[in-house]
């Protein structure tokens, strides 16, 4: 083995120095790993998983990486985490016991488990910081080869940052593209689709993104026989290396156990993607899982005695130990001063992990305890209160859940009792300030979030005509693009022929390649392009061709887009928007209109439903002034209906959350969205024939819903309800049920049964009959209704049937 070359001015010493701080980190880390387990084993700790087995390679991931850069890794990087200075043993342990306070475990604040790291992309109040000046993370999520369509996003804006010329001036996300997206991902995990959807569309791409497989040959104890064809990534990736006829990739193979082929190697792949854009592979082979998978098996069960033996002395770190001493780093004895060091280090950082996380529940726990004896002496139920003050107090280490369920225990006991609002006011503190922990941030809360942008109406010159609406989406489009440079659409067909409702025609020519752009048949990556994208400050729109396909990325939205600001307590956002075009058209796959699924998966990203182009191009209007994620559905049957153009393009804003009654009533509240509106309509007008009034509410926003409880105030006037959708029976239309009988109360209001009607629960049938008999139509609309009214009133309107 040779050393790696040291840089021309550094000496010998100075090399030593640098070789010996790395040994300390993979050590240290190694050590966390080891004590981490233990934690978990008796219990202080649930769950463990760890980055043992892993450290040499990321000490020179972390030389390679810099300012600006960014990560898309998974749970086994803590050793490059701690190396990028990201990550202190008092962190880590912090991570593992869940602290919730993010100044303790700034990775999540106790709401991921231990080994999903992430860094803070913004500040307290949800502003971005300057990511050229650090180290950034983004945040894992548990899912393999989740990681990787972000990853593809993170990897492109570099692009758009140094070849559209109006971004390229240096920012706070970029210095002319110079910065890398650096992947890692298990071998086994490289088996998911979405590591070959993101390595493809990366190599189109040419984006600078370095991908590191860290290769233990298994997956959990599913050996790499089963996972991988000829048990060797880098092999069958081999054609898409680049050569001199075609763009391709960089593929390296390195053995993970050898520290100065490791750092040579990572320091070429760094210099060919930041300079030239090319995405590079870096296989590394020879790891290992000194403790095996996570605290939740052991893998003596399923590796050979054989493997275990080569698992022992192919151990990276004692490789690179046996290393350090043959190049005269340092001696055995010196190396073995250096464990013992950091294993106190350790130990201190761990203890003082467990305090900071304990004490604050202890005072809690006290301030519990004094309250439930002085309720005990007034209480008649006073033995039994002062037996659970005393449980409470013999608790050594108590969590939360000890308290709170207590306290509600005992509150029960003191109805009418003196000492009954001083616990229940406790208790409502209590819930008040440490709910919150748990449940903040699943929405922007920042001054930029959905509620606080106001509505600014469509204007129009006296004269304007109708025109095919989908132009109205165009022209809007065209004043977004002008006026928002980091704005920028990709999607299948929606560069070059402008989409296929031509919402976007000559968009490309005039705007450019790059932010105007066709993207392969890939919705999952689709989507990742789009997160990575709004991570580092532009504002993508991700086009989805079809509502029904929305499924290929529906995993992508909701366990990474929906969760990061939850999953980072507020400390990174992705402000994406993601257009598609859906409701009822034509046959099984293009009429789809699964809502209910869609709402019910991605709480955390806000679902609008314009009922028509003007409310969709008011809705993209909205949301380039807010810092939040969100789906716009707009109506695929609508892009040849007529609409007036707007004079002020660009500028009118359609509201989030609020409802518009478009036609006002007395006998009836119908409450509906999107394509079946105009069903409704229809409908409407033909029961106002037979004397029957009803009052007509657009949604226009499942998430967030009704937020001024408008719907409850017409039922209060109508005090009739029908919900109209065209997804399956028990889908949206259950929850804008559920929306208006739990959280408004509307029932209060209700002569009727409130009732939904929906489509059949089978996909939809092709032809116009097929859509006759598989969604509502006017006449069971109509039918309905006339039959809630001949229930109240059999003689004014009798039965039909
Ligand atoms: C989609 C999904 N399926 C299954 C799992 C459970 N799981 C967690 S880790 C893992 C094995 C991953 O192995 P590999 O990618 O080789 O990474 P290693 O742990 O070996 O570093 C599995 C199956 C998961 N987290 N996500
Ligand atoms: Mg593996």
């Amino acid at each position: 083995m040779t050393a790696p070359q040291p840089k021309e001015a550094l000496t010998f010493e100075d090399f030593k120095i640098e070789v010996l701080n790395d040994y300390k980190i993979a050590v240290t880390s190694r050590e966390c790993s080891l004590l981490g387990r233990r934690e978990v084993l008796t219990g202080k700790a649930k769950f463990g998983i760890f980055g043992d087995g892993k450290e040499v390679p990321q000490l020179a991931m972390a030389k390679a990486f810099q300012n600006g850069d960014f990560r898309s890794g998974y749970y086994r990087d803590q050793t490059f985490m701690m190396a990028i200075g990201q990550l202190t043993i008092q962190q880590f342990f912090a991570g593992l016991y869940g602290h919730t306070d993010l100044n303790h475990d700034p990775m999540s604040a106790g709401r991921q488990m231990g080994g999903h790291f992430s860094t803070h992309s913004l500040d307290e109040n949800g502003n971005w910081n300057d990511l050229t000046k650090q180290k950034n993370s983004s945040s894992d999520i548990s899912p393999t080869a989740g990681q990787m369509p972000r990853l593809l996003g993170l990897a492109q804006a570099s692009k758009i940052y140094r070849n559209v010329s109006v971004l390229s001036k240096k920012n706070k996300f970029s210095e002319n593209g110079n910065e890398i997206a650096w992947g890692t991902i298990g071998n086994a995990s490289t088996s998911e689709g979405l590591f070959f959807e993101t390595i493809n569309a990366a190599g189109v791409l040419q984006v600078p993104m370095v991908m590191s497989v860290w290769d233990d040959e298994y997956g959990i104890s599913v050996h790499a026989r089963y996972q991988t064809t000829k048990e060797n990534i880098s092999e069958i990736l081999k054609g898409f290396q680049r050569d001199e006829h075609n763009n391709g990739y960089e593929i390296m193979t390195v053995l993970g156990w050898d520290y100065a082929a490791l750092v040579g190697t990572y320091q070429r792949a760094a210099q060919i993607a930041r300079e030239e854009h090319v995405p590079v592979l870096i296989h590394v082979r020879e790891l290992t899982q000194p403790q095996g998978h996570s605290t939740s098996g052991s893998h003596e069960r399923y590796k050979n005695a054989e493997r275990l033996a080569w698992e022992a002395e192919y151990d990276c770190i004692a490789q690179m130990r046996l290393w350090m001493i043959a190049n005269g780093i340092a001696t055995a004895e010196e190396l073995d001063a250096m464990d013992t060091n950091i294993k106190k280090e350790v130990l201190e950082g761990k203890k003082a992990a467990w305090t900071a996380f304990v004490e604050p529940i202890k005072k809690e726990q006290n301030e519990l305890v004094t309250l439930l004896e002085s309720i005990a002496s007034t209480s008649v139920n006073r033995v039994f209160i002062q037996k659970y003050a005393n449980d409470l107090k013999e608790i050594k280490e108590p969590i939360r859940k000890d308290l709170i369920s207590m306290a509600r225990k005992v509150l029960r006991m003191i109805v009418g009792e003196s000492g009954q609002p001083k616990l229940a006011a406790w208790i409502q503190n209590y819930l008040n300030t440490i709910q919150p922990k748990f449940s903040s941030h699943l929405f922007s809360e920042s001054a930029q979030n959905v509620t606080a942008v106001q509505e600014v109406l469509p204007t129009y010159d006296t004269s304007a005509e109708e025109v095919d609406a989908r132009l109205v989406l165009r022209d809007n489009f065209d004043a977004i693009f002008s006026q928002h440079p980091e704005v920028l659409i990709f999607g299948e067909d929606s560069g070059n022929i402008g989409d296929v409702n031509q919402g976007l025609e000559g968009m490309q020519e005039k705007y450019g390649e790059l932010r105007v752009a066709d993207a392969g048949i890939r919705e999952a990556t689709i989507l990742g392009q789009g997160i990575g994208m709004a991570m580092r400050g532009l504002r993508p729109i991700a086009e989805i061709q079809y509502l029904d396909y929305l499924l290929y990325a529906i995993q992508i939205m909701s366990d990474d887009l929906a969760t990061l600001q939850y999953r980072t307590k507020g400390r990174q956002k992705a402000p994406l928007i993601i257009r598609t075009r859906g409701h009822r058209l034509e046959g099984v796959w293009h009429s789809g209109s699964p809502m209910g699924m869609i709402i019910n998966a991605v709480r955390g990203i806000h679902v609008l439903v314009p009922r028509n182009m003007t409310k969709a191009a008011g809705f993209y209007n909205t949301l380039l002034a807010t810092d939040e994620p969100a789906l716009i559905v707009e109506c695929l049957n609508g892009y040849r209906l007529k609409e007036k153009m707007p004079t002020n393009l660009g500028a009118f804003r359609t509201p989030i959350g609020v409802v518009e009654t478009i036609k006002t009533g007395t006998d009836i509240t119908i409450v509906s969205y999107g394509s079946t509106l105009r069903l409704v309509e229809q409908a409407a007008k033909e029961l106002l024939e037979v004397g029957i009034d009803c009052e007509i509410i657009d949604v226009q926003s499942l998430l967030p819903f009704d937020i001024q409880h408008d719907i409850k105030k017409s039922v209060a006037k109508t005090n009739r309800l029908l919900i109209v959708d065209e997804d399956v029976p028990g889908g949206a239309s259950a929850f804008i049920l559920q929306q208006v009988l739990d959280e408004q109360n509307a029932y209060d209001y209700l002569d009727s049964k409130p009732q939904t009607l929906a489509a059949q629960p089978h996909r939809p049938a092709y032809g116009t009959d097929g859509d006759y008999f598989s969604k509502p139509s006017v006449e069971d609309i109509y039918e309905k209704v006339y039959a809630m009214m001949n229930e109240v009133n059999p003689r004014e309107y009798p039965g039909l049937y």
